[in-house]
């Protein structure tokens, strides 16, 4: 693990809030552990190792059932302790793998059978190198054929030069964290609205409403980041997505605590009605299709 890097929480509260039956956490990675599956020679970052069990313990722990286990760039384009949490947690996870521009058909089919049902291209530059647009193009080409989608993550001043390539995709796209908006400008700022004129203009385009200790400048309330959230789900409820985020890699400024993420989810989703479509009825239609 790298100095200064902070361990998740390690005795999070239990919420208050109790999610709908069927709720899914669609957004949480697992790290190593180390010994097993080493981090990749590349990485930007060596983080805490966090495993499956601790994982799958968190998610009973939070009153979820199921997780989409997104692999993180410290694992680089080796999927295998993502497709190993998978294997374990059945029918109860599915995955979001990150691959190369040579990947095959057989490979992807292999993922598909263990779970896999999106990819994930990183623009975050602390995060990943380049990765020229024709290769993500190809990949996404090659999971055409498996029905996947593609998850993107980048931060808000990318988004502008982003938009032409996203236009490009032609499935479903889920934009991490709401496209990282730089919360103290407000809501009304243009570079929000240009996300949610984005999400307006193009309907295969969703997010999830995740981060929000990632983005605060007012921890533990958060009350910074909810508007945001807020707007989301009121305007795209069909097309949003809840994630803890766990085990919060590379969190600089505090631990968050899992039990309290869950309990800002009635801010976010202020009706039964919307609780039910981002934590059960969105996740389970996109990832639990088939
Ligand atoms: C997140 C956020 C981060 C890390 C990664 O792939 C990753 O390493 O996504 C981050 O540092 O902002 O979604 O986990």
């Amino acid at each position: 693990m790298d100095k200064n890097y902070l361990p998740f929480h390690s005795n999070p509260s239990t919420p208050t809030f109790k999610p709908p039956t069927g709720a899914v956490d669609a957004h949480c990675h697992v790290f190593g552990p180390a010994k097993v599956f080493p981090y990749h020679p590349a990485r930007k970052y060596t983080p805490c190792d966090a495993s499956k069990d601790q994982l799958f313990a968190l998610r009973d722990q939070l009153g979820f059932q199921r997780n989409v286990i997104v692999q993180a760039s410290c694992h680089g384009t080796d999927n295998s302790a993502l497709i190993d949490a998978l294997k374990a947690a059945s029918i109860n996870a599915r995955g979001v793998a990150v691959v190369s521009g040579d990947i095959t058909t057989d490979e992807l089919y292999q993922m598909h059978l263990s779970g896999v049902r999106a990819v994930r291209f990183n623009f975050v530059k602390r995060l990943v190198d380049t990765t020229p647009k024709e290769v993500f193009l190809a990949i996404a080409e090659k999971i055409k054929v498996f029905g996947w989608h593609i998850v993107v993550y980048f931060e808000a001043p990318d988004l502008a030069e982003l938009i032409p390539f996203l236009k490009e995709l032609n499935t479903i796209i889920v934009v991490d964290h709401m496209g990282r908006p730089d919360v103290s400008k407000g809501v009304e700022h243009e570079d929000f609205q240009r996300f949610i004129q984005l999400m307006q203009d193009n309907e295969n385009i969703w997010t999830k409403v995740s981060c929000p200790e990632r983005l605060t400048q007012h921890a533990p309330d958060y009350s910074d980041v909810v508007p945001f959230a807020k707007t989301l789900v009121e305007r795209f409820h069909a097309r949003v997505l809840w994630g803890t985020d766990w085990p919060h890699p590379n969190m600089k400024s505090h631990v968050p605590d899992d039990g309290h993420l869950v309990d800002i989810i009635p801010q976010i989703a202020t009706t039964i009605e919307l609780q039910q479509a981002l934590l059960v009825d969105n996740p389970n239609r996109l990832y639990w299709s088939e």
